[in-house]
């Protein structure tokens, strides 16, 4: 099992000076996007050094250790990216995007140097980053720039070398002690990740007499990222706490085949295909197969059938949760009625499917459902605001459950009121109380929600395929257009409504009550393209609403090359 490697600060103005000058940023504006700064590989480097400032300097500021993680999760080997994780191991909030785009664009090294002046403080803190990187070619020396820069500055690294996003996530949030909740034991490194994952499960599966499923393996498709070794570590953890456990079989190895191309998360989502898999011939039709993305911050369930694909998506997981999540606190509040009410809720951004939303109103309420922006970062911030137990899960595949003080204080009033008796709610209660430290509370884990929704189908002895059919989803497109410059696009709060240019949304509003369809345009944070989302009520009419979409924002916002068709 691979340590973390402990680097000392090695402060040195005039390393850092020679960073900075041999890595000048060039003339694209570099913004922090959805999911951090990503970016053509080629032009990443004077980003790492600056990154390695802010890390540094965000460190300073909280007083406490931060995260940097190198990976351009879902996009191709061309790509890659950085983004820095804040001490509660959630994404870095907007004041510090702010101070990141400013010190990334800053092309005059002595005002950047004035600025990081006026950050440093009188303490003897010395500020520590944890770092992390997926399996990229050039992320090892892209990672080593942020490590230099910031150790010239002061700054200890805790080095995980190559592991999942939400791991680096994970262990930031357990490295500091005073945002992990109570009934979650602190596990700060890499071991402890998979000792925590692997006990909670079985302890969650403990909860149930029903006969497991141990027959048909589960086979994972890492993408050819960085998912493949964890996802093996994994199985290996729950082996060896039951030897009986279903087999994992983990395929798309780095190195077998392109990462992230006809394979992972995001290929079996937008094209509504299986992967290929690159190492090995699977069988799909006996199987119950997951998909993770490039980092394994995003999974995706699916099966084969008559050969039809049948995806369970984020929404769908969605679903699920909410609807066990529901179910287990409705036995325990039966059998200790005088618990406090606890908000459960989720939230959705605007690709979630419609039916989707129909099915989460009838199992919450409409009150129950948040819309917010894509992205994890507002997701992840509108599930704690609005809820309790606050379920976000993006169609895409990326999410987790939050679980807030009321429900902590809610688990201890039930154990009070329910200590030494055997009844339906104390099951409940046990339930509830394993969850947050099954699921990761920093940010989406594809590992962690592989083993909560396989433990839930095997708690209520649900096949995929019962699964699959709790709704069916509204038939839909999603499509990339290339612009001049995405940039002139504006959109509403939550992303549903194009504002400017402000022909598009009139042209769209047409286009929609023509199919009775649901439709829109955003500017992508992770790619320079223009995303489309067209769902109506038939696959013919998506297709055609989908089409239009696209032709309307490459007429209205100077399209490049051809708007895609589909037919
Ligand atoms: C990132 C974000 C996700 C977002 C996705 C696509 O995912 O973390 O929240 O849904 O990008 O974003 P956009 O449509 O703006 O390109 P990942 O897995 O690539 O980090």
């Amino acid at each position: 099992m691979h340590l973390p490697t402990k680097l000392p600060p090695e402060v040195s103005p005039e390393k850092l000076l020679q960073l900075l000058q041999e890595h000048p940023p060039g003339d694209t504006f570099l913004n922090y996007g959805t999911a951090g700064f990503r970016y053509d590989a080629a032009i990443l480097s004077p980003i790492m050094v600056r990154v390695g400032i802010v890390a540094t300097l965000r460190s300073w500021q909280k007083q406490a250790p931060v995260g940097v993680m190198v990976t351009a999760s879902h996009n191709d080997e061309s790509y890659n990216g950085v983004k820095i994780a804040d001490p509660d191991g959630g994404m870095m909030t907007s004041d510090g995007e702010t101070l990141a785009v400013e010190m990334a664009n800053e092309r005059d090294i002595q005002r950047l140097l004035q600025k990081i002046e006026q950050f440093k403080t009188k303490s003897d803190f010395v500020p520590i980053i944890h770092v992390g990187r997926d399996t990229r070619t050039h992320s090892p020396a892209l990672c080593d720039l942020v490590v230099q820069t910031a150790r010239a500055m002061g700054s200890a690294i805790i080095d995980h070398g190559i592991i999942t996003t939400p791991m680096l996530h994970h262990a930031v949030l357990h490295g500091n002690r005073e945002y992990l909740p109570l009934l979650i034991p602190p596990r700060p490194d890499v071991t402890g990740y998979f000792s925590l994952l692997a006990q909670s499960y079985h302890a969650l599966l403990a909860t149930s007499h029903t006969a497991r499923d141990r027959r048909a393996p589960l086979v994972v498709d890492a993408a050819c990222g960085v998912g493949y070794a964890h996802a093996q570590t994994l199985h290996q953890a729950i082996q060896d706490l039951d030897p009986t456990h279903r087999p994992l079989l983990v395929l798309n190895a780095p190195g077998t085949g392109p990462l992230n191309e006809k394979c992972g998360s995001e290929h079996v989502q937008k094209a509504l295909q299986p992967p290929t898999f690159y190492d090995a011939t699977a069988d799909l039709s006996t199987q119950y197969c997951a998909s993770l993305d490039g980092d394994a911050d995003r999974i995706v369930f699916f099966n084969v059938r008559d050969d039809q694909m049948r995806l369970q998506d984020g929404d769908k997981i969605a679903c699920l949760l909410c609807r066990f999540l529901q179910a287990e606190y409705q036995a325990l509040q039966a059998d200790a009625p005088s618990l406090p009410p606890i908000r459960l809720g989720v939230v959705q951004t605007a690709y979630a499917n419609g039916a989707s939303t129909h099915y989460l109103e009838q199992v919450l309420g409409p009150e129950g459902i948040v819309i917010a922006k894509t992205g994890v970062k507002y997701v992840h911030h509108a599930a704690a605001e609005h809820f309790d137990v606050g379920v976000y899960f993006e169609a895409n595949g990326h999410g987790t459950v939050l679980f807030g003080p009321a429900f902590y204080e809610c688990m201890a009033q039930a154990d009070t009121v329910l200590r030494g008796k055997r009844c339906r709610g104390s099951v409940a209660l046990q339930r509830l109380s394993v969850l947050p430290a099954l699921v990761n509370q920093a940010v989406g884990d594809a590992l962690s929600d592989l083993l909560l929704v396989d433990a839930i189908l095997q708690i209520q002895g649900w096949s995929p395929p019962d699964w699959d059919a709790i709704y069916t989803d509204l038939p839909s497109r999603q499509a990339k257009v290339l612009v001049k410059d995405r940039n002139i696009i504006q959109t509403n709060e939550n992303e549903t409504k194009c504002l400017s240019p402000v022909q598009v949304q009139e042209e769209l509003e047409i286009a929609m009550a023509e199919v009775k369809g649901r439709a829109f345009i955003r500017p992508s944070g992770t790619e320079d393209v223009v995303r489309v989302y067209a769902e109506a009520p038939t696959r013919a009419l998506a297709n055609q609403l989908a089409t239009k979409a696209a032709e309307i924002v490459f007429r209205l916002c100077d399209g490049i090359g051809e708007a895609p068709v589909f037919g």
